[in-house]
């Protein structure tokens, strides 16, 4: 592929498979199609989900049912079952996405206080994570996006990528979505309106 062009993997970790505490239904569906889809890529980088035990976005940190919502300095944060924790089994990435060639892996959540669904800024939309910085010295220009989870990981890193300057384009066959409250709905709203591409591996 170009060497402007990135693939950024998302999340795609054995907490947001079939078993893992917030499990993407078919989440492991995508496994494959990045398996076949990475190697066509000069750049890769990996994105983890990274909380430390206690995080703000843990519902069992406030007391209250996961997948309800709270207001938080920063805005709406939903509450997740408690999910990749640093240095769990969960947060590992799955043993079969195999990419060797991966040149980073993107670290966010860790912060207490702040979640990260974005790869690139933090949820309080002030705290970067560096990726940006990272993918302009790198000479990108292109970013694709896949993984887990299409309407929270993914569509926000697939904006602020946008945002950021790069051109970017959602592959829809290489994401699955959690889908909570209309959340499927309104990502497809949102890449919509931001003009991001949505594609099929196929068409790469
Ligand atoms: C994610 C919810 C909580 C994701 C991460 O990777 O989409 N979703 N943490
Ligand atoms: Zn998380």
């Amino acid at each position: 592929m170009n060497p402007t062009d990135l693939l950024l993997v998302v999340d795609v970790q054995n907490d947001f498979l079939p078993g893992g505490a917030l499990a993407v239904p078919h989440g492991d569906d995508v496994i494959p199609v990045i398996r076949a889809l990475a190697p066509r890529f000069d750049n890769v980088i990996l994105t983890q989900d990274w909380h430390p035990p206690g995080h703000v976005s843990f519902a069992s940190h406030h007391g209250l049912t996961p997948f309800s919502a709270i207001e938080l300095p920063y805005g709406k944060q939903v509450l997740w079952p408690d999910h990749c924790v640093q240095g769990s089994r969960g947060a590992e990435f799955a043993a079969d996405l195999s990419i060797p060639h991966a040149q980073a892996v993107i670290r966010k959540g860790f912060h207490a206080h702040t979640d990260s669904y974005s790869a690139f800024l933090e949820a309080d939309r002030k705290t970067p994570t560096g990726l940006a910085g990272l993918l302009r010295e790198r000479g990108i220009s292109t970013v694709f996006l896949c993984g887990l989870a299409t309407d929270f990981c993914v569509v926000w890193s697939a904006l602020d990528a946008k945002a950021a300057g790069f051109e970017a384009i959602v592959v829809e066959d290489a994401c699955r979505a959690i889908d909570t409250d209309g959340s499927l709905a309104a990502a497809r709203a949102a890449m919509q309106d931001a003009k991001i591409r949505r594609i099929l591996s196929t068409a790469i």
